[in-house]
């Protein structure tokens, strides 16, 4: 069989984000984020109880999480910025220099070990303060994002090569203004995700424009965005559930990629009509899903210099005949998820594995967007506690082996992150699941992190190049 290995130009990373490993939510100064809201509100929403108000502690063992990505000899970190660290409010006129010396020390680190920071700016963590102004319902709040990001851009643009400036918009919109399953919980279900859509959009666009137009020629750095890029097939073929298939794809993948990487821009045609003629019938006087101007969608378009993928498992789609609440999302979708029996299940009940969907979705972006420049930015499995996780390994050595396929057929794949270096808060489902290349044990006040079988995986296959299927 032919050997496929990674060129030598091609990234290998590990991911994190802010609120799931720092911890320290209320130290040196820090503002209040939506996520210590939502989890001081009411303890109930974490699984096991065990949320990011210590986290695994990398506020304090960020030394130490520099010492595992020089174990694992990634080429970058993929980490996002606490805004309510370095802005207590979100707001520029609120700078807190305690927050941003965390940064400094981290980013100081990586680059003394020539390790690529890969800064997210925005992962989920909203400053409270803005959210009581109606967080990324507010009109405002794109401007808000755009003046932080410049202070971001103004401190770090000479350190920092690659940039995502949101992470997974359809997470922070269909699941924390839609509904209620991340924060803030606004859970509305008639424009509030359509409208977080469209100012996530549009802030996303305008931080990419000042790094265009202030940093670009200097530093030549790279700013894209987080895209969640799941898969979905038919269950079995036939005219309705074509139909179906083409719906889920539009309604959760290119509702995000077209207006950015599309020629034409704005958010896609069906959405537009299918959302256009429900809000008819609801009653609405225009459609739920806010028309972009033209300014705003010459704003958006082109606003990215690579799709940073996140990729975890793929779905079955069927038409739905179910009667969902109306006006809502999963009414304007109308399609049932599933899997197939034979899919191995990790320990999160929405990840199967699947190796086949990262390619296929690899292949969605280049026929839909034209073979636009691409980063894994993330890609994980969850498992309980302990070292022996051969089905994690298992997991990362096939999708990257499809990966290899993938760019094989063309995919202009430029990197990949692991989710993730450690152990971490899963959003609600607290430390009752696990995607870390290394342990960390939560029981403990030092919480010490170990690696797993996993970690030496990843660290082979980044030093050789090469993915192994035999054991
Ligand atoms: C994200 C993800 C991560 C999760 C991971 C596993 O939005 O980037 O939610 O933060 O931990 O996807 O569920």
């Amino acid at each position: 069989t032919k050997k496929r290995s990674f060129p030598p130009t091609f990234m290998f990373g590990v991911a994190s984000s802010a609120y799931q490993i720092e911890g320290a939510w209320d130290e040196d100064g820090k503002g209040e984020s939506i996520w210590d809201r939502f989890v001081h509100e009411d303890p109930e929403r974490i699984a096991d109880g065990y949320n990011g108000d210590v986290a695994s502690d990398s506020y304090h063992l960020w030394r130490r999480d520099v010492e595992m990505l020089r174990e694992l000899g990634v080429h970058f970190y993929r980490f996002s910025i606490s805004w309510s660290r370095v802005m207590p409010t979100g707001l520029s006129n609120s700078i807190n220099e305690a927050g941003f010396a965390y940064y400094d020390n981290l980013i100081d680190e990586l680059l003394k070990y020539k390790i690529m920071p890969m800064v997210t700016l925005y992962h989920f963590d909203l400053p409270q303060y803005l959210q009581d102004l109606g967080g990324w319902i507010n009109p405002l709040s794109s401007e808000w994002f755009e003046d932080y990001a410049a202070e971001v851009f103004k401190r770090y643009a000479h350190k920092v090569p690659f940039w995502i400036t949101i992470n997974q918009p359809k997470s922070i919109c269909m699941d924390g203004y839609e509904s209620n399953v991340l924060a803030p919980a606004v859970n509305s279900k008639t424009v509030g995700g359509y409208e977080c859509t469209k100012n996530v959009l549009l802030a996303h666009a305008k931080a990419y424009r000042i790094y265009q137009t202030l940093y670009k020629t200097e530093h030549q750095g790279n700013v894209g965005i987080s895209i969640e890029l799941n898969w979905y097939d038919p269950v079995k073929n036939n005219t309705e559930n074509a139909a179906a298939v083409a719906r889920a794809r539009a309604f959760q993948i290119d509702l995000y990629m077209h207006p950015i990487f599309s020629e034409t821009g704005n958010f896609p045609n069906l959405v537009r009509e299918i959302v256009a003629r429900k809000s008819k019938e609801q009653g609405f006087t225009s459609s739920r899903l806010p028309n972009l101007t033209a300014e705003e969608i010459k704003l958006i378009r082109g606003s990215a210099d690579f799709v940073g993928m996140n990729h975890y498992t793929s779905f079955l789609v069927q038409n739905s005949k179910k009667q969902y609440e109306s006006p809502s999302l999963d009414d304007d979708i109308g399609v049932e998820l599933s899997y197939r029996s034979e899919w191995k299940p990790s320990k999160s009940s929405w990840l199967k594995n699947t190796p086949y969907g990262i390619y296929r979705a690899c292949i969605h972006v280049n026929i839909n967007y034209n073979y636009p420049p691409m980063i894994v930015t993330e890609h994980g499995w969850s498992t309980g506690t302990g070292l022996g996780d051969k089905s994690r390994a298992d997991n990362l050595r096939h999708y990257l082996n499809s990966l290899l396929l993938a760019m094989e057929d063309g995919t202009k794949l430029k990197g990949y992150a692991a989710w993730s270096l450690m152990d971490n808060v899963e959003w609600t489902a607290g430390t009752s699941e696990r995607f870390g290349l290394y342990q960390v044990d939560f029981n403990s006040p030092t919480k010490n992190r170990t690696a797993r079988l996993s970690a030496l995986v990843y660290k082979n296959i980044i030093k050789t190049r090469e993915v192994n299927l035999e054991w």
